[in-house]
């Protein structure tokens, strides 16, 4: 690794030592700290049009990756053999899936954070059967963004995702693309699909075991970005887009860069933000994404790290569940940036971004309370309840999912604030399906800069309450359900959904 004088500094600053930037290789003696792979970048499916329609062929299959040098990985990749490839459309275009099972083993397969009808969403019902396929049709009704889609089948979720269900999804429109923001895929707009992962000695990912995989979330010891270990970009131009995409099952960030250097966030899960918020560090939850755009023009190298969650902060575990997280306790390397001599001159940032309107309370026919329990609980709604500290018994206002219940049914046209209180010791991502909604307010306080757009997953701190306005738009349909969850994948396998139909 290659030091300078203020990477040191600002290390000294959150109180590491360079030494500590690197995951530890535990069983990987082949794995040297030196040693760096090139990026992988997923490729990009363009549809095909016909009829009207861009049509995309996915198909879910089994493989074998090559992670760890000289070892093999059985995974799951969508047309290849670890993660998918970053499907790209444009507002308003047609789409027409066909996704294909070649695995052995059911699957459904979920569009995050995209408008679509509920038939088209991949939620838990849709099950597409083994060797089977599901033919979804959706209009994009929506502002550019990053998105993404996994697995999302029932109780298996967070194995599935694992072995590589995931891709990228990104949606341009009309605005984003006069802005002269960098949008050469693979060049100045790169997307860092981000995970943690384990691995057993011969090479297979090593899925939950103990009972506090399924408590915390399983957390890895090794991270991957698109799929790539060790990984290495090398900068072409002053500035890069990023598209980060926290595709981990439970694993919280806190993205910075070792030098300390700052960067513009320019979009959070469903839109660009109004302006550009300037960062030094940004905690991402599973399954939350975030578009930076980092300046290379000093020619400097540097190196994209996870800090240590800061013990005051908001989301950090509390109490017992402090012992549990050791893992966000250290700063970790995620990606080098290599230095380069010379740097095509990259537009400088537009000014303003995304026109977004803020959605008033008073727009609201009715709000909805929502608590978020596990065992082991605050103690407020008598924690402890279940089946006991490592059992199962995650809960939404105390129910477990079931898939033959509707929790909730919402009029469609309606708008309504959902109020999510987190009545346990640790932080859960509250996702949920059918569109985008606005933070009103944490504990009573107005959203932070980097939460202003449209989101679709929502950090909701121990103790916390989180209230977020959301319109109930099209697709009626009293047949097939929406869900709302945890995204720590654990957690949604073990019940903390819940599923409503818009009518
Ligand atoms: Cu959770």
């Amino acid at each position: 690794m290659i030091r300078t004088v203020n990477r040191r500094k600002f290390l000294e600053t959150i109180g590491i030592g360079s030494a500590g930037l690197l995951l530890p290789d535990f069983a990987f003696s082949q794995t040297s700290a030196s040693r760096v792979n090139e990026l992988k970048i997923p490729e990009l499916l363009n549809g095909s049009s016909r009829n009207g329609r861009l049509h995309y062929t996915l198909t879910a299959q089994t493989g074998v990756s090559n992670f760890l040098p000289g070892l093999s990985t059985p995974s799951i990749g969508i047309n290849g053999r670890f993660l998918g490839p970053t499907l790209r459309f444009k507002n308003g275009d047609d789409v027409a899936m066909h996704v294909q099972n070649s695995l052995e083993e059911e699957t459904t397969l979920h569009w995050h954070g995209l408008h679509v009808p509920a038939k088209a969403d991949g939620g838990p019902a849709l099950i597409i059967a083994k060797g089977g396929s599901w033919d979804p049709e959706f209009k994009i009704m929506q502002p550019a963004g990053t998105f993404w889609y996994h697995s999302h089948r029932l109780n298996n979720t967070g194995q599935q995702v694992y072995r590589g269900l995931a891709g990228l999804i990104i949606i341009d429109d009309d605005e984003s693309s006069q802005l002269g923001l960098p949008s050469d895929y693979g060049v100045d707009d790169i997307p860092l699909i981000v995970q943690d992962r384990r691995f057993n000695t011969d090479g297979s990912f090593r899925y939950v075991g103990m009972g506090m995989d399924t408590m915390t979330g399983l957390f890895g010891d090794t991270i991957l970005v698109n799929g790539t270990l060790s990984p290495v970009f090398v900068p072409t131009t002053s500035k890069v887009r990023f598209r980060l995409l926290n595709g981990s099952n439970a694993r919280t960030y806190n993205f910075a860069f070792d030098d300390g250097r700052k960067f513009q966030l320019i979009g959070a899960d469903g839109s660009l933000l109004q302006q550009a918020a300037e960062l030094q560090s940004l905690e991402l939850a599973p399954a939350e994404r975030a578009e930076i755009v980092v300046d290379f023009s000093d020619g400097s190298p540097v190196n994209l790290v996870s800090l240590p969650m800061a013990s005051n902060s908001e989301f950090a575990p509390q109490g017992m569940m402090r012992n549990m997280h050791p893992m966000n306790t250290e700063a970790f390397h995620i990606l080098s940036l290599q230095s380069q001599s010379y740097l095509k001159t990259s537009e400088g940032l537009a000014r303003n971004l995304a026109s977004i309107r803020r959605m008033q309370e008073s727009e609201a026919s009715r709000s909805r309370q929502f608590t978020l329990s596990m065992p082991m609980g605050m103690g407020m709604g008598g924690g402890g309840r279940g089946r006991g500290m490592m059992g199962g018994e995650f809960l939404i206002n105390g129910k477990a999912m079931d898939i033959n219940i509707v929790n909730e049914r919402i009029s469609i046209g309606s708008t309504e604030i959902w109020e999510i209180t987190n009545d346990s010791m640790m932080m859960h991502p509250f996702h949920i399906h059918h569109g985008q909604f606005q933070i009103l307010d944490r504990d009573g306080k107005p959203p932070k800069p980097q939460e202003m757009g449209f989101k679709d997953t929502v950090k909701v701190g121990p103790g916390q309450t989180v209230r977020f306005i959301m319109k109930f738009e099209d697709f009626s349909d009293a047949e097939t359900a929406y869900m709302y969850h945890c995204h720590i994948l654990e957690h949604e396998d073990n019940g903390m959904m819940g599923q409503f139909v818009v009518v």
